[in-house]
């Protein structure tokens, strides 16, 4: 395979029986237009007013220092019922100050925006996106965390091969991840890749919390990954990914001078058992919700 199958956004969400197959055969599936681009505006404009707020760069000292103190560890452990912001490490001058405006060196911003954000609640309890979970085998999926990836242009790193599963846990293991384009992504803005089938493998590693600031990173399969050739997903804006929480991925850096905005939702089946292990901790009035009956308040 070098260039995956796409389809055009099923009409309220159902996947179509060619769809299923391109899901279980390949562990991903491509659908095209499945926001508008009006959608995609209106995340981008809120996610840079976010950006331009003072609580986006007022943490950005913790990340320009490599001292030994756990602010920055705390601010990441803690970032699972919040919205916070995370900078690339081309990020800083050698004094420590940005070099460039947050919205051209932060990496992402997460990663509970989808249930303190308005704009960004609407976007995400999407009932079409419940139709899809549902039609592609999940019974309740729940939302569990947001990023919003910004890639930037010439400093956006590369993210390593990885399944997602490994950093979100149920018994059993159900995690499925949504990855909207908000702006054209290609192989040299950094795009997604996948080794196409590979989520019938084992997952390899699991990242577990072992203290208030501390995860380990468990392996749990020496399996090598499958002899596969890995394919590159461009998308245009508007497009969704969805995969399984076993599919290996990655994106490249960034070498180009646009940026390649992406906003994702992991989702996890209410049937299966959340684990205690999981790094994401939520406080208790900020419970996760169901993405087939959480519907947000029009305006
Ligand atoms: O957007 C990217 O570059 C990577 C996203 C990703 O790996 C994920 O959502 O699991």
């Amino acid at each position: 395979m070098t260039v995956p199958p796409r389809f055009a956004t099923p009409a309220g969400g159902t996947p179509t029986p060619a769809m299923l197959d391109a899901f279980q055969r390949d562990g991903f599936l491509v659908l095209e237009q499945f926001v508008t681009p009006d959608a995609c505006d209106e995340l981008r404009e809120r996610a840079l007013t976010l950006m331009r707020s003072p609580a986006a760069t007022e943490h950005a000292t913790i990340f320009s220092t490599t001292s030994d103190d756990h602010r920055a560890d705390r601010y990441f452990m803690e970032s699972g019922d919040q919205i916070r912001f995370f900078f690339e490490d081309g990020a800083f001058a050698d004094d420590g100050t940005l070099r460039f405006e947050p919205e051209e060196c932060l990496n992402k911003i997460g990663h509970a925006q989808h249930d303190l954000d308005r704009v960004f609640e609407s976007f995400s309890y999407n009932p079409d996106l419940a139709k899809l979970a549902v039609g592609l085998g999940w019974q309740d999926p729940a939302l569990v965390q947001s990023m919003y990836i910004l890639k930037p242009p010439r400093i956006g790193g590369e993210v390593h091969l990885h399944q997602d599963a490994t950093f979100l846990h149920t018994d059993p293991d159900t995690c499925l991840g949504f990855w909207f384009a908000l702006e054209d992504a290609t192989e040299a803005n950094g795009c997604l890749w996948f080794l196409p089938g590979a989520h019938k493998g084992p997952l390899r590693e699991r990242n577990v919390r072992t203290g208030e600031l501390t995860t380990e990173q468990w392996n749990l399969s020496s399996a090598p990954w499958p002899n596969v050739e890995p394919v590159s997903v461009e998308a245009k804006k508007g497009t969704l990914v969805v995969f399984h929480g076993y599919a290996p991925h990655y994106s490249g850096p960034n070498q180009s001078d646009r940026s390649r905005h992406a906003y994702t939702l992991h989702a996890v089946d209410q049937a299966a058992q959340w684990l205690d292990s999981n790094w994401i901790r939520r406080r208790s009035d900020l419970p996760f919700r169901s993405l087939l009956t959480h519907r947000p308040e029009a305006g």
